[in-house]
């Protein structure tokens, strides 16, 4: 078959029938497929594009098959830096690199023949796009989950401007390399602590995969734990955080955090130089380098006491860069003997290891009762634990000096960029009235086209005299815009909710059509997304859904992460290792259906793994054997038909037995073992073939169904043979076969077929097979044979009526 034009002719009647335009009328059985958009970038299309969205549309044409209304739409995302720093080393304006880019990416992905709705298109820098992005600040803005605070951020002092903490390289600039140092700007952020409890309880209700979970369950970092108030000699009070009040009696030193307000109050003349020296010094490192557990514990006292409230003892005040301001009251006690980074602090300023009392399960057990404190006896054994911490706990709230507390290491997200590319914050500066929300009859507030966005320390925008300067909407006097703009995070956390309704003027999104299409029922993309845009689109659905647009708590029901292709070597495909493998050479060699059913053949889905084409020739092979065995069923003419026999029987199990697993297998992403199995069922087409007599309505019946057992995995072809056989258009709104599940009893089990330990395929085996038998049958299987070319195996190790592991 000649792929090329068997792809363009049909990826032209799909779009003339608006075969992949979802059909509203048919919303009470929608089913959402999404994949993440796609950032417009200058290359073509990689293997990691195909391998998200090929295999991902096999699933959605399954689901289609399987009598859903399936909407699959496609956008990008397009604001962002690379486009901005590409513009600043080649003087091309990133609006217009990123429309040519989109341009040419829209021709690559129709060229996958994936059923997108294109009429559902979404670009997030389009105005109608971002004027929405717009209105989502304001709405979370008035709701109060939007706020301007001043926080210690990444400053580059000789580029004059913020820096991510991706930018930062070994504490310098990536850029100019100066070193950065830590300064307090004022920026914009989003409250998703507010929420923090439910993101945390919202992951038990949904199909996630369990790491992306856990991920994000640390993100979120809920810690249970108690603050405990502590008195300086001053007067001056603080609290510290600690989950393990229970050793309060083993504090020897307390820690304020260098960034602590007391620290400059309380320091003595005599540590002044030294503390203010040592408070410039850390200043430089940044949060993530500054809890690692291989950085060397450092500090200095600040030459003053505090009180441990429990036993009235004095300990020593250290300001120590371990501790992080931000985080709990930014204050901790130090106990050396039950804590690692304390003991290996004491270690170093020589400070007292003081062992509270433990049982013999290593647990701390309370020195403690009711009427005072026994700090040296163990009358009060028994209580060790979360009983020692509840008990301790109730005590100093009851002294007034503590309270349970939960915190969470959640931060607020911060959105204000000092970048050009990106939707406008929409508010304005007025001297007399502070900060005005921009009117919502007013957006979008556009991003101007001539400006000038050479780094040179100010927010680009902030230099565009005709941008900044505006009449205050409160009152009419003159004020200033907000010259930064938005993290590109914000426009993709809400691009699922505009696909169903993209085109409307009058809202981001109708919500009687939202609440109808999502939450999405499969959601594809890659795994680096757990903590950020993952997070930020289930804080945006919740925020939404209280504000009174959204009905649903979740956006994303279920979800899955393609693994990742690497290159030949086994590392991550790129440029500089000279290991990048281009999916066109195959494209055009073998046409798109057999690139992609190879990536779905080749690959365990979830796993990835190192790129290599050696089944990509079977595969070609597998799709002529199905042309010509359907060709010829097609041909052949009823007569005298073989009587429903052994033979018979043995294929229509083969059949069944290929709808039953293909149907589990697609609905787990298991596209290898689909494809294995597929490849079985044309095996005994082609077996019962060989008989002199036949029973040709079987075979006839058995084609058909096989075509539409493949169309998910190889669209344009199974449309070509589809009517080349005569049937109605379009296979695809046709039903996925169902097994009948009669014609599958027979005694067989089923074997877990391995190589060298790691489960290639499943395989039904009949229960009378010799090893050898068993042995010939695993290896001269589709799924297997061509996994062995080129190997020896050197043992085979059968497992009766459970595996067969092949050692290579
Ligand atoms: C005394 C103690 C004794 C602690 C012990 C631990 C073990 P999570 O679970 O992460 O919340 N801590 C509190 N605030 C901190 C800050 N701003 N920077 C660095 N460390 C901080 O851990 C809480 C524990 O981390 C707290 O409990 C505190 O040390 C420390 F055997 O207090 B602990
Ligand atoms: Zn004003």
């Amino acid at each position: 078959m000649d792929m090329k034009s068997v792809e363009s002719k049909w990826q032209q009647r799909w779009e003339k029938s608006k075969e992949n335009v979802f059909n509203k009328k048919n919303a009470d059985k929608k089913y959402y497929v999404l994949e993440m958009f796609s950032y417009p970038s200058g290359a073509k299309l990689h293997i990691g594009h195909w391998y998200n969205y090929g295999p991902s549309d096999s699933y959605a044409r399954f689901k289609k098959m399987q009598g859903f209304e399936v909407f699959q739409p496609m956008g990008f995302d397009a604001f962002g830096l690379p486009a901005e720093n590409y513009a600043i080393k080649t003087k091309i304006h990133p609006k217009d690199s990123t429309e040519k880019n989109i341009e040419t990416m829209e021709k690559q992905l129709k060229a996958i023949g994936a059923m997108f709705d294109w009429s559902a298109e979404v670009k997030t820098c389009d105005e109608d796009y971002y004027k929405w992005t717009q209105w989502m600040f304001l709405k979370l803005y008035e709701n109060g989950l939007a706020y301007r605070k001043e926080a210690p951020v990444n400053w580059c002092p000789d580029c004059n401007t913020v820096l991510a903490n991706e930018q930062v390289v070994d504490g310098c600039c990536e850029r100019c390399n100066s070193p950065v140092v830590r300064k307090n700007l004022t920026q914009w952020f989003f409250k998703i602590t507010d929420y923090a409890e439910e993101l945390l309880q919202g992951l038990d209700t949904v199909d996630w995969p369990e790491k992306t979970k856990l991920m994000q369950k640390n993100w979120i970092g809920k810690s249970v734990g108690c603050e405990v108030q502590f008195e300086c000699e001053s007067g001056d009070k603080f609290n510290v955080f600690t989950t393990r009040c229970d050793t309060i009696f083993g504090v020897s030193y307390v820690v304020l955090a260098p960034e602590h307000p007391l620290v400059k109050k309380l320091v003595s003349d005599e540590q002044r130089e030294a503390v203010e020296a040592y408070v410039a010094e850390t200043a430089k490192a940044n949060e993530i380098e500054r809890l690692s557990s291989t950085r060397e514990k450092t500090g200095v006292f600040i030459g003053h006491y505090a009180i441990n409230p429990i036993n009235g003892k004095k300990v020593p005040i250290f300001a120590a860069d371990y501790v992080l301001y931000s985080y709990g009251t930014g204050a901790v006690m130090g106990v050396p003997a039950h804590d690692e980074r304390d003991f290996a602090f004491a270690q170093k300023y020589n400070l007292p290891v003081t062992k509270v009392i433990e049982n013999k399960a290593g647990e701390t057990v309370l020195p403690f009762c009711e009427d005072g404190i026994c700090v040296n006896s163990l009358q009060f054994d028994g209580r060790f634990g979360e009983d020692a911490r509840n008990e301790i706990a109730n005590y100093l709230a009851k002294q007034g000096k503590g309270q349970k507390k939960v915190n969470y290491r959640l931060r607020d997200w911060l959105v204000s960029r000092q970048r050009y590319w990106g939707a406008p914050i929409p508010v304005v500066h007025c001297p007399k009235c502070g900060i005005v929300p921009v009117p919502y009859k007013d957006l979008p507030v556009k991003l101007p086209y001539n400006v000038e966005f050479n780094p040179d320390g100010k927010s680009p925008l902030a230099k565009s005299e005709e941008f900044m300067h505006v009449k205050c909407p409160h009152c009419g006097g003159d004020a200033q815009r907000d010259p930064d703009t938005l993290d590109t995070f914000v426009c993709s956390s809400w691009y699922y909710l505009r696909y169903p309704d993209a085109h409307n003027t009058k809202m981001p999104f109708d919500p009687e059509i939202v609440n109808k299409m999502l939450p999405v029922d499969k959601y594809v993309g890659g795994a680096e997304h757990a903590c950020m845009h993952l997070l930020y689109a289930r804080f945006f659905t919740k925020a939404l859904r209280d504000m009174g647009y959204l009905n649903f708590d979740e956006p994303f029901k279920s979800l899955v992460h393609q693994g990742v292709i690497l290159g030949p070597d086994g590392n991550r495909m790129s440029k500089s290792k000279g290991n990048v493998v281009s999916p066109d050479e195959f494209v055009n060699a073998y046409g798109s259906d057999v690139f992609r059913m190879y990536l779905m053949f080749g690959f365990s889905y979830t796993e990835g793994g190192p790129w290599n084409d050696d089944g990509i020739k079977s595969v070609a092979k597998f799709l002529d054997r199905v042309e010509r065995i359907v060709l010829k069923i097609r041909d052949m003419k009823a007569g005298k038909e073989a009587p429903y026999g052994a033979d018979e029987k043995e294929l229509a199990y083969a059949k069944n037995y290929a709808i039953k697993q293909i149907t589990k297998d697609m609905e787990n992403f298991s596209f290898n073992t689909a494809v294995a199995r597929l490849m079985e069922l044309v095996n005994a087409l082609f077996k019962y073939d060989n008989n002199q007599v036949k029973n040709v309505p079987l075979l006839k019946e058995t084609s058909k169904d096989l075509l539409l057992l493949l169309a998910p995995f190889a669209p344009h072809f199974a449309e070509e043979l589809w009517e080349q056989c005569g049937f109605r258009y379009s296979v695809f709104d046709q039903a996925f076969p169902v097994c009948d599940e009669s014609a599958l009893v027979r005694d067989e089990t089923e074997y877990a077929i391995q190589i060298n330990s790691k489960m290639k395929t499943k395989m039904m085996l009949s229960k009378d097979m010799s090893k050898e038998d068993i042995q010939h049958a695993v290896m001269q299987s589709d799924a297997i044979r061509p996994l062995l070319e080129g190997k020896v195996v050197k043992k085979v190790i059968i497992v009766p009526d459970r595996l067969v592991n092949l050692i290579v």
